[in-house]
């Protein structure tokens, strides 16, 4: 996302520079050249619309017309507005993994990446933090999805909760709270089924979990690849089971999203 986008704006403000004197005319062609790049980068049209509105109300404020080199003007204006959007006004905070054992529930539909970052995120506590980890996989539907959990853990060298057939979600997640307090463990991450769309059953399934272990953190995974649709997903499982934070995959992927 960020290549192409860089790439399309290079364009724009290479006209820009190499301009000389602006006019009010050239400024507005620049900036809608910058909202159709924003635009197929899949930002939202609101977001691109508020966008180019404040870079406009920036450049209009600082007569960038009439200053000696107008193009860099708008070309920082615009870097600026960037930088802002993208850094948001709040810092994130720390997971809240004090009182141990911490349970965070791992949330999202198939396929976003679940199971992979429950073992990267446990990696990271666990050698960043110095934290000790137990995983759980919740995931009854899949059958290969608990071994997939245990095969990372003896990547990472992350202890796993031994597998009980037959056991559902909400057993499962029981054990792994009650052996995460037993062994002495700081956090005890639990990884969920996912579903291919939201549903109600998934819902219903992640909601009592979350009543049985009351997580400290509840961390949405969306594909990054998703695009605008990763809003709605985000929307749904917050105003089912609410969510306290949000985690990206496939950020290293190409093109959109
Ligand atoms: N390129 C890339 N692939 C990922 C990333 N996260 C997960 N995957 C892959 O996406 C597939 C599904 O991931 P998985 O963790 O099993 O998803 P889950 O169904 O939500 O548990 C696997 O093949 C992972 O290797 C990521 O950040 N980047
Ligand atoms: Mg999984």
């Amino acid at each position: 996302m960020f290549e192409t986008l860089s790439n399309r704006l290079s364009g724009v403000f290479g006209t820009l520079t190499k301009a000389g004197a602006l006019s009010d005319e050239d400024v507005a062609t620049a900036l809608r050249e910058v909202r159709v790049a924003l635009l197929e980068a899949d930002v939202s049209l609101p977001v691109a619309r508020d966008f180019v509105k404040a870079v406009q109300e920036k450049a209009l404020g600082q007569a960038v017309t009439k200053s000696v080199t107008p193009g860099q003007q708008v070309v920082k204006i615009v870097h600026d507005e960037l930088v802002r959007v993208l850094a948001g006004d709040v810092r994130p905070e720390g997971l809240r993994i004090d009182s141990p054992p911490a349970p965070i529930l791992m949330v999202g539909l198939q396929g976003s990446g679940k199971t992979t970052t429950t073992a990267k995120l446990a990696k990271r506590l666990k050698e960043r933090d110095g934290k000790r980890i137990l995983m759980a996989s919740l995931d009854t539907r899949r059958p290969a999805a608990m071994e997939q959990l245990a095969v990372l853990g003896r990547q990472v060298g992350v202890d796993v909760l031994p597998i009980v057939a037959g056991q559902d979600a909400v057993a499962i997640a029981r054990r792994a709270k009650q052996q995460a307090t037993l062994g002495g463990y700081d956090v005890v991450m639990l990884d969920t089924a996912g579903r291919l769309h939201v549903d109600a059953e998934l819902m219903a399934e992640v909601a009592a979990v979350r009543d049985a272990t009351k997580p400290h953190e509840t961390l949405l995974v969306v594909d990054g690849l998703t695009g605008q649709d990763a809003v709605n997903v985000a929307e749904a499982f917050d105003g089912r089971v609410g969510i306290s934070g949000v985690v990206l995959t496939r950020m290293d992927g190409d093109g959109r999203g």
